[in-house]
């Protein structure tokens, strides 16, 4: 497997994010994307990239231009305001809600902060936006390896991507690379594209940026919304708007949901990706779906990833994949390079 590998990952590395009422140490941390480059190199999977340079354009096709100004700039008006915040990350706590202004930008950063998230445990740090930057290039630059004839690239990365929404961040995501690379298909003449999501979470922000659009098909396979983040969207209910009326398909599934149900919801989900006819697959990978994985409610066990992965390949599109969550750090390089050895080169 070709893997585009973000070398400034770690320059976004959060201390903390508030859960349950308290600061505890971050769970997305460095460590996930060493294990899983660490693991493509044991097994010899294929050489490691580096992504080429990013025209910013891109990003402005998914996201809107004053949420991208604000993240690119956010960590220096952090500081700007007292300098022993250098050693602290940004975290909102004030957000707008229904029936207040979204629409005025306000002059304060914490209300500015806020209005661009969506929750209190997606730390903002010094390195955020240029580790986030460097990974939709990366998400780029797959794309661009899968345009060129290769069958397969992966995209390894972190922060990930799929909460990050048209205009605010959340769930750990800053820049929405699975739909970075969807939009690049797209740019590039292929008429329909899938993104399918397989990360415990529900892709909230990648359902968002194409929910009207029927030139993106979005399906997903998730915790249900009712009783795991993000909380509020991801029902099956959600089909599409307008025009992306019937091009978003989400399976939201029980906590406790083992491998065998989860397997039957993958191909309902594939089948509906046959249906709308395709061109290519993006494929937001995570493995938080793990049974050890410490924030999420699934049953899936390492070799179930190699099952996942010829489910996959067996969907006979070219495939861009992307990293998302996962965080059982000693298990998450095992569970991808299975899922990415199951689909084969
Ligand atoms: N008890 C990704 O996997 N915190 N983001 C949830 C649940 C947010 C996960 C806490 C989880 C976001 C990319
Ligand atoms: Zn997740």
């Amino acid at each position: 497997m070709l893997t585009i590998y973000n070398d400034q990952h770690a320059l976004h590395q959060g201390k903390v994010e508030m859960f349950r009422g308290e600061l505890v140490p971050c769970f997305e941390v460095p460590a996930r994307v060493d294990h899983v480059k660490h693991e493509l190199e044991r097994r010899g999977l294929g050489p490691l990239q580096s992504p080429d340079a990013l025209d910013d354009a891109l990003l402005a096709k998914v996201h809107a231009p004053r949420y991208l100004d604000f993240i690119a700039g956010a960590w220096d008006e952090w500081v700007a305001l007292d300098p022993a915040n250098a050693s602290r990350d940004a975290l909102p706590s004030y957000w707008p809600t229904r029936g207040m202004r979204t629409d005025v930008l306000p002059q304060s950063f914490p209300a500015r902060l806020g209005l661009f998230s969506f929750d209190a445990g997606t730390p903002l740090t010094a390195g955020s936006w240029a580790a986030a930057r460097q990974g939709a290039a990366c998400a780029w630059t797959a794309t661009q390896r899968v345009l060129g004839g290769q069958r397969s690239a992966f995209a390894l990365t972190r922060p990930p991507g799929h909460h990050a929404s048209v205009d605010f961040f959340g769930g750990y995501c800053f820049v929405n690379n699975a739909a970075v690379a969807a939009q690049a298909l797209r740019d590039a003449g292929v008429e329909r594209v899938a993104v399918l999501d397989v990360d415990y979470h529900h892709g909230n922000g990648t359902q968002a940026i194409f929910y009207d659009r029927s030139d993106v098909h979005f399906a997903s396979l998730h915790g249900d919304p009712f009783t795991d983040y993000p909380y509020y969207l991801g029902h099956a209910d959600e089909r599409g708007a307008g025009k992306g009326e019937g091009f978003n398909h989400n399976l939201p599934l029980p906590r406790g949901t083992d491998f065998t149900a989860w397997r039957a919801a993958l191909k309902t989900a594939l089948d509906g990706i046959a249906k709308v006819k395709a061109g290519a697959l993006v494929v937001s990978l995570g493995v938080d779906t793990f049974e050890g994985d410490p924030i999420s409610g699934f049953k899936l066990k390492s070799d179930d990833y190699l099952r996942m992965g010829e489910d996959l390949a067996r969907a006979g599109l070219p495939t861009v994949f992307v990293f998302e969550g996962g965080y059982a750090v000693a298990e998450v390089g095992v569970n991808t390079v299975n899922v990415l050895e199951g689909f084969g080169q």
